[in-house]
C-alpha cells in the first residue's frame, strides 16, 4: 500500500490529503482510501465531508469511460472509438471554420482545470482553432473581485498573504461569504483569531453557519452592499479613523472617494440596506481598534450587476483604515473553485493571453506568440465574456460549434432556459467530462476525461500558493487526460507548435508564456513546490523566493500607489415591486459542488443534501400561504421552479435562498437574471425578484 500526497478536488481551499490504494488491482479498480494531511497549512490537517469523500468520485457508476457521439439531431448518444469522436470533431470544426470563419467555433473551460490545462485550453482555442471565443465559468465566480482588485490594488490575486496570516488579525470583516459550509476548514483559522481575541463580522442576508460564529453578523437586504460599505466608511472617516498617513503615502484617490461617501450618513444607509446604526458603528469600532486586520468578500457581495463596484467600495475601506499592504493584513477576495486562482492567469478568460497579459497589448502578444511559435497578428482579438458567449450560440454571428472543458453551464449559467435553448441551435456541442453532467447529456460528442486523482499537474489555491496535484491511480481504460484530448485535436487540425500531453512539460512551456507577466511563474518548477510546500507567485526566477505578501513594498500599479475608486449605490438590476415582491438570493450548501455533477453521484452526499429547497422565513411564509416542508413555487420573470419550503429565522423576511446544485424542477438557474456587470461582465446571481406560493 502506497499513499500518495495530493489535494481535494474541489474547493480553493485545496486541502492536503494523501490517497492510498488497498488491494491488488486487476480489472475490479482498487479501492482508494482518502487521508487528511497536516502539512498543507490551509485546510490544517482537515476535510470537510466533501474532500472524506472524495475517492467516490473514482466509481461513480456512470462513470464516462467510451467516448459517445450522436448520429443524427435526435439519435441518442451511443459509445464509439476515439478516432471516430476526434474525427467528427475536428472535421465539423474545420468545415464550419471554412463556411463562417474561425469565429465559428467557441471553448468554454473551467477554473477546475489544472495550470497545465486552463493554459493549454486557451492555446489551443488561439492556435489550433483560432478562435477569439474563449471564456470560462471563472467569470460566473470571481471576477468581479478580480477587476476591482487589479483598477485599485493593480493585480489580481485572491489573498493579500498566507492563509495562516488570519489567525493573527485583530479583526476580519467577510462581506457575502459562508465558509463554514463553503471552506469548513478555512474557519479553524478563524476560529484561532477570535480565540487571539480578534472579532469577526459577518455581512450576509442570512444568519449563516458562518454568520452564527460571528461577534458581530450585519444582514443587509441582497445587493446592498455598496451602500453599507459607504456608509462604513462614512463612519471611519466622520469618526477620525481613517489612516491619514497610510492615505497620504500610499494611495491615491481618496478625495473623491470621501466626496462620494459623505451622502452615505448613517441613517441614510440603514434605510437602504436594514442594518442598524448602532451595528455600523460596531462594525466600526472593531475594525478601527484592530492592529492588523482583513476585508474579505465572497461571491455574495461580488455575483452582482454591480459587483465590481461592490468590491470597489469593500477595497476603499480597507484603504481608509491603512490595511493592504501591510503583513499581516489587507483586502482578500475567497477564492472558490480548486483551481480558481490559476484558471485565471493563463489564457483561458476571452481577454487574456497567459501570466495575466492582455490580449489586446502588442507585446504581450509578440512575446507569447515567439513561444508559441507563431506570427503574434494570426492570434485572434478579445472574445466574448462567458454569459454573452453563451447567449450568442447559434445566432448569426454566433459561434456554431462549442467544446466545453470543466463546466456544466446547463445547470450552473444564469437565465438556464434560455442557455439551454442556445445550447440546441448548436450544429456541434462537444463536452469533456468525466460524468454524464446535464451539460454532456446534451452533446454531439461527450469525451471522457481523466479525473483529479488520475492525472498530474499544479493547481494554484486561494493563497496564490502554487501546488501539486499527483496521479495516485491510472484513469479507466478507454478514459484520456484533458491533455491527451487537446492534443490530440491539436493534431488533427494542422496546429502548428508543440501540443506535449505531457504535464510537465506543459508547465515548463506555461512559465515561459507567461514570464514577465503579472502572474509570473516562471520560477516555480515541480521540485520547488516539492520542496517547499508550494510557491507564492509572482515568482519570475528560480532563485526568487516567491512572493506570499505582494504589496509590502508598493503596489503593482504604475506609480505603486493603490488607488480609491469613489462607487455609488444603485440596487439591484431587477428590483422588487408588486409583481414580484420578494428577494431571490442564491449560493451553497456543505454537502453539494457547484452543478452537482460530481457531487449529486456521491452517495453520502446526496443523502446530506438531497434535494433542492427555498429558505424562507416564517412570518413570509405565513403570509403567503406556505408550510414548512410544504412544495412551493417560486416564479421570476424568466422561469419558476417548484421546490420544498424551509423554514428559517435566520433569513430576513423579504428574501428567499434557493440553492444551485440540482437540475430539473428545482433549477435556482431558471430564475435568476443575467444582468451584466459593466466591468467584468458577471451576471446578478446573488439578487432578483420573484413571486412564491404554495405549488398547486
Ligand atoms: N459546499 C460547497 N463549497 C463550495 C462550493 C460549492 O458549490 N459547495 N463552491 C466553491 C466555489 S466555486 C465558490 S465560488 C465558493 C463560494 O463560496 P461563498 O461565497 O461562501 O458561497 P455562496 O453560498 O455562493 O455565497 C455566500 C453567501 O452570500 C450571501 N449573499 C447572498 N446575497 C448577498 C448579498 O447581496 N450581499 C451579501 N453580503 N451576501 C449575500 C448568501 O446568503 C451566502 O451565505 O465556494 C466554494 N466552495
Ligand atoms: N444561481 C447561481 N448560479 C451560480 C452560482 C451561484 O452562486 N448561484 N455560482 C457560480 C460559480 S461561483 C461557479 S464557479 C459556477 C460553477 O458551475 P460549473 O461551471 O457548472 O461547475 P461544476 O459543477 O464544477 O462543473 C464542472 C463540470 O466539469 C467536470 N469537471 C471537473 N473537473 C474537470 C476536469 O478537470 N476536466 C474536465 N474535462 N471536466 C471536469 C465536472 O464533472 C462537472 O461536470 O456556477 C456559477 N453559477
Ligand atoms: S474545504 Fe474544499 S478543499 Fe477542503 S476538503 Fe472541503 S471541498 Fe475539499
Ligand atoms: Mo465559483
Amino acid at each position: 500500500m502506497m499513499g500518495t500526497p495530493t489535494h481535494c478536488p474541489y474547493c480553493a481551499l485545496q486541502c492536503g490529503m494523501t490517497l492510498s490504494r488497498d488491494g491488488a488491482g486487476g480489472a475490479a479498480r482498487d479501492t482508494v482510501r482518502v487521508e487528511p494531511r497536516d502539512d498543507v497549512p490551509a485546510g490544517r490537517g482537515g476535510l470537510c465531508q466533501k474532500g472524506w469523500t472524495a475517492a467516490e468520485l473514482l466509481t461513480v457508476p456512470d462513470r464516462l469511460t467510451a467516448p459517445m457521439m450522436r448520429r443524427g439531431r435526435d439519435a441518442p448518444l451511443e459509445p464509439c472509438t476515439w478516432d471516430e469522436a476526434l474525427g467528427r470533431v475536428a472535421a465539423e470544426a474545420e468545415r464550419l471554420g471554412a463556411l463562417h470563419g474561425p469565429d465559428a467555433v467557441a471553448v468554454f473551460g473551467g477554473g477546475g482545470l489544472t495550470n497545465e490545462k486552463a493554459y493549454q485550453l486557451g492555446k489551443f482555442a488561439r492556435v489550433a482553432l483560432g478562435t477569439s471565443q474563449i471564456d470560462y465559468n471563472g467569470r460566473f465566480c470571481m471576477s468581479s473581485a478580480a477587476a476591482a482588485s487589479g483598477r485599485a490594488l493593480g493585480m489580481d490575486r485572491g489573498l493579500p498573504g498566507p492563509v495562516t496570516d488570519l489567525a493573527a488579525s485583530g479583526a476580519v470583516l467577510l462581506a457575502g461569504g459562508n465558509p463554514a459550509e463553503t471552506m469548513p476548514p478555512f474557519m479553524r483559522h478563524l476560529t484561532e483569531m477570535r480565540a487571539g481575541g480578534g472579532a469577526l463580522v459577518v455581512v450576509d442576508p442570512r444568519r449563516t453557519a458562518t454568520a452564527r460564529q460571528a461577534d458581530l453578523h450585519l444582514q443587509p437586504a441582497p445587493g446592498t452592499d455598496i451602500a453599507l460599505a459607504n456608509g462604513l466608511l462614512h463612519l471611519v472617516i466622520a469618526e477620525g479613523r481613517a489612516d491619514g498617513d497610510y492615505i497620504a503615502a500610499r494611495t491615491t484617490g481618496f478625495g473623491a472617494v470621501r466626496t462620494a461617501v459623505n451622502a452615505y450618513w448613517p441613517e441614510r444607509v440603514e434605510r437602504i440596506t436594514g442594518v442598524p446604526v448602532p451595528l455600523m458603528r460596531e462594525a466600526v469600532r472593531l475594525l478601527a481598534r484592530a492592529g492588523r486586520a482583513h476585508v474579505l468578500t465572497g461571491r455574495g457581495a461580488e455575483q452582482h450587476a454591480r459587483g465590481t463596484d461592490t468590491v470597489s467600495a469593500f477595497i476603499n475601506l480597507a484603504l481608509a483604515l491603512g490595511l493592504p499592504g501591510r503583513a499581516g493584513s489587507g483586502y482578500g477576495c475567497l477564492t472558490g473553485q480548486g483551481n480558481g486562482q490559476g484558471g485565471r492567469e493563463h489564457g483561458q478568460k476571452a481577454d487574456q493571453l497567459p501570466g495575466y497579459r492582455r490580449i489586446d497589448d502588442p507585446a504581450a502578444r509578440a512575446h507569447v506568440a515567439g513561444v508559441w511559435g507563431v506570427d503574434p497578428d494570426s492570434l485572434p482579438g478579445p472574445g466574448r465574456s462567458a454569459q454573452e458567449l453563451l447567449s450568442a450560440l447559434g445566432t448569426p454571428g454566433g459561434p456554431k460549434a462549442l467544446l466545453v472543458f470543466g463546466s456544466n453551464p446547463l445547470v450552473s449559467a444564469p437565465r438556464a432556459a434560455a442557455v439551454e435553448e442556445r445550447l440546441g441551435a448548436l450544429d456541434l456541442l462537444v463536452v469533456a467530462d468525466f460524468v454524464p453532467s446535464e451539460t454532456a447529456r446534451r452533446a454531439d460528442v461527450a469525451l471522457p476525461a481523466a479525473q483529479w486523482a488520475e492525472e498530474s499537474g499544479t493547481m494554484t489555491n486561494l493563497e496564490g500558493r502554487v501546488l501539486r496535484r499527483r496521479r495516485a491511480v491510472p484513469p479507466p481504460d478507454g478514459v484520456r487526460t484533458d491533455l491527451e484530448i487537446i492534443g490530440a485535436l491539436a493534431a488533427r487540425l494542422g496546429a502548428p507548435g508543440e501540443w506535449s500531453t505531457d504535464p510537465a512539460e506543459v508547465f515548463a512551456e506555461l512559465r515561459r508564456a507567461g514570464a514577465g507577466g503579472a502572474a509570473d511563474y516562471s520560477g516555480i518548477t515541480y521540485e520547488r513546490i516539492e520542496a517547499e510546500g508550494g510557491v507564492f507567485w509572482p515568482c519570475p526566477s528560480q532563485d526568487h523566493p516567491g512572493t506570499p505578501r505582494p504589496y509590502l513594498d508598493r503596489f503593482p500599479t504604475p506609480d505603486g500607489r493603490a488607488r480609491f475608486v469613489p462607487v455609488e449605490h444603485h440596487g439591484p438590476a431587477e428590483d422588487v415591486d408588486a409583481g414580484y415582491p420578494v428577494y431571490l438570493t442564491t449560493g451553497r450548501v456543505l454537502a453539494q459542488y457547484q452543478s452537482g455533477a460530481q457531487t449529486r453521484r456521491v452517495p453520502a452526499l446526496a443523502e446530506a443534501a438531497p434535494g433542492p429547497f427555498a429558505e424562507l422565513h416564517p412570518d413570509l411564509a405565513a403570509r403567503l400561504g406556505i408550510e414548512d416542508g410544504g412544495e412551493v413555487r417560486v416564479e421570476s420573470r424568466r422561469g419558476a421552479v417548484t421546490v420544498r419550503a424551509r423554514f428559517s429565522d435566520a433569513i430576513r423576511d423579504d428574501t428567499v435562498f434557493i440553492p444551485f446544485h440540482w437540475a430539473g424542477e428545482g433549477r435556482a438557474n431558471l430564475l435568476t437574471n443575467p444582468a451584466l456587470d459593466p466591468v467584468s461582465r458577471m451576471p446578478e446571481f446573488k439578487v432578483c425578484a420573484v413571486r412564491l406560493g404554495p405549488a398547486r
